[in-house]
């Protein structure tokens, strides 16, 4: 039976799992859920995932939320290529960038994005400039360590890229957006400011299957 991806234009945990996808190669089950029509929130969706939150995958009679623990399952599942390391060090370097991730750029990330895209708190200019220089902090961090390499950890994509592209790319169109410009972000222009994690960026949109995983409302 095909596996089933509920996910949402736009997310960045549920491009995780599509990029997880395609790099494995695996065929997949679109179901996309559109946010304005609430589908995330109605009673059949609540069944697969009470907090009403995308992505969900479905294999079989097998549900499965949250973007890492279905990156988890699908590697040991089908684990060629492997996303989370080849050796002990590779694996527990993984699992650092991926904690960095989690624990330094999704709060910062969310605190930034949530006014621009969404108008609300953006009379905040304080919390949102200090949590822009949180992201500054981090990207010049990664932007040093990929200066001489092209991946985040190892010689080979792996989950710590996985989890973190689709938050650089939420960002970088964050701060594109008209409302952002009289927020002094200095995020802008990323290929000057972080020329290594563009470089990344690039090598990222031109793995096959990439273009099936963009936003489809980013177009
Ligand atoms: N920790 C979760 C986060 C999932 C999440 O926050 N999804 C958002 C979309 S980016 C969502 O579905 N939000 C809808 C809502 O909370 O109402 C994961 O990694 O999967």
């Amino acid at each position: 039976m095909a596996l089933e991806l509920y996910w949402g234009s736009g997310s960045p945990f549920a491009w995780r799992v599509m990029l997880t996808l395609e790099v494995k190669g695996l065929e997949y089950e679109s179901k996309l859920m559109e946010f304005s029509r609430g589908d995330h929130k109605a009673a059949d969706f609540l069944k697969l995932n009470p907090r009403g939150k995308v992505p969900v995958l479905k294999d079989g009679d097998f549900v499965l939320n949250e973007s890492l623990a279905i990156m988890a399952y699908l590697d040991r599942k089908h684990p060629d290529p492997s996303l989370f390391g080849t050796s002990p060090p590779e694996t527990g370097l993984i699992w650092r960038a991926i904690s960095e991730t989690e624990s330094y750029l999704i709060d910062a990330g969310n605190k930034l994005i949530r006014p621009i895209f969404f108008g609300k708190g953006l009379e905040k200019t304080d919390e949102i400039q200090e949590a822009a220089r949180s992201i500054r902090q981090e990207l010049k961090r990664i932007d040093a360590e990929l200066a001489d390499s092209t991946w985040v950890v190892g010689t080979q994509i792996s989950a710590a890229d996985i989890c973190l592209f689709p938050l650089v790319q939420i960002i970088a169109r964050a701060a594109g957006k008209d409302a952002a410009k009289p927020l002094n972000l200095e995020l802008l222009p990323m290929s000057e400011k972080f020329p290594n994690v563009m470089a990344w960026v690039k090598r990222i949109e031109s793995l096959a299957g990439y273009e099936r995983t963009y936003p489809p409302h980013w177009r």
